[in-house]
């Protein structure tokens, strides 16, 4: 559960088995289209091993069939979910959010979910900043400021949002106010900052630094809609007669060119409990390894709105992103814009990111 960048499928690791499958699922463009003053255009990549949840669920709700190693999961959730005979503890539920839910989620994940106290990438540059989706859609620009006395004091005022890093303050000013103290102090338009936040965690606090919990650390109790939510999604993997207590989430924001590279999510006490990892906005690969960098792993789509818990041996078994879709054949992402169609700023986000929220039982 690393940060989302660029690198994360860095290109000097060793060639194991998941790094291998990293690599050929990474979006690569077209050397030709890189030189040319045309649109960079992604280089082809061979999707045909990659599976496919969507046309498994249709072909089962017509005959009853499934690839082999598919197996259908009993239990009383109202939508046909999915194990894989060679991966406990892993289950996919296909669709398993309305398109109302996703843009509900969308929209929470980009402007309630970053709020203080809940922490984003952008704290240990900036310290917490408030309001930023707001901020961007003003066209506002965050800008150092000298002038604001330090400590932990709220600015308030009409320039609203705050930050505290490292002693500086930092503030969002309207465009032609930070032009004029662009001169002397650093500043960043709020719609870069939007483009480059990579996560922000709810609940309990992840700490990246130590890779740890920090229970210390000031935060909220994760929504109760998404609380009802986790535990109603996790319910095809919980041991029977045990409850789920959603603690913690990390929110992963995915840009075109973003991966997240192999890796095993060890830091919760009981890993009966499964994660419980919801998809929003394009489509993605999502690679299933298994309990070394060396085993081969399974690829499959990630479409918006689809569920997939990682419980028990699963839990053991290294996972990551190596790749988004945005472009319009691929990102399947119509009916969101057909949602948000009087949401300009949703609408643009989404088109060319996806968002991850996966909860956690964290003790
Ligand atoms: O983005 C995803 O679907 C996976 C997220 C994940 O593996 C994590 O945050 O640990």
């Amino acid at each position: 559960m690393y940060a989302t960048n660029n690198n994360a499928v860095a290109d000097d690791a060793e060639p194991t088995a998941f790094r291998k499958a990293e690599k050929k699922y990474k979006l690569y463009y077209d050397q030709d289209s890189k030189s040319s003053k045309k649109k960079k255009q992604p280089k082809q990549v061979d999707l045909s091993e990659v599976l496919d949840f969507k046309s498994i669920i249709d072909s089962y709700n017509q005959n009853a069939q499934l690839p082999p190693g598919i197996v259908p999961v009993s239990c009383d959730f109202d939508r046909p979910v999915f194990g894989l005979e060679k991966q406990p503890g892993f289950y996919f539920i296909p669709g398993a959010l309305s398109v109302e839910e996703q843009c509900q989620w969308v929209r929470e994940s980009l402007t309630s979910f970053p709020q203080p106290p809940n922490r984003t990438n952008h704290n240990a540059i900036y310290g917490p900043i408030e309001d930023l989706f707001v901020a961007a859609k003003e066209g506002r620009m965050l800008v150092e400021d000298e002038d604001a006395p330090t400590g932990l004091d709220d600015c308030g005022g009409s320039n609203a949002c705050i930050g505290h890093g490292d002693g500086r303050r930092w503030r969002f000013y309207n465009e032609d106010i930070a032009r004029s103290k662009a001169k002397t102090s650093k500043s960043i338009p709020a719609t870069i900052l939007l483009r480059k936040l990579r996560w922000s965690t709810l609940g309990l606090q992840f700490d990246w630094s130590k890779r740890n919990y920090n229970v210390s650390l000031p935060h909220n109790k994760i929504p109760d809609a998404l609380c009802d939510l986790a535990k109603k999604l996790a319910s095809p993997a919980m041991p029977v007669g045990e409850e789920f207590w959603p603690e913690g989430a990390i929110v992963n924001y995915f840009g075109p060119a973003d991966t997240l590279g192999g890796h095993l999510d060890d830091m919760e006490v009981d890993w009966s409990k499964p994660i419980v990892s919801l998809s929003l906005g394009c489509k993605a690969i999502f690679l299933l390894g298994g309990k070394s960098r060396e085993d081969p792993p399974l690829a499959m789509f990630l479409r918006s709105g689809d569920a997939v818990l990682m419980a028990g041996e699963a839990r053991e078994c290294f996972h990551g992103v190596p790749r988004i879709f945005t472009d319009k054949g691929n990102a399947e992402i119509a009916h969101l814009e057909s949602h948000f169609v009087d949401e300009d700023d949703f609408l643009e986000y989404i088109r060319t990111s996806r968002i991850n929220i996966n909860i956690r039982q964290v003790l």
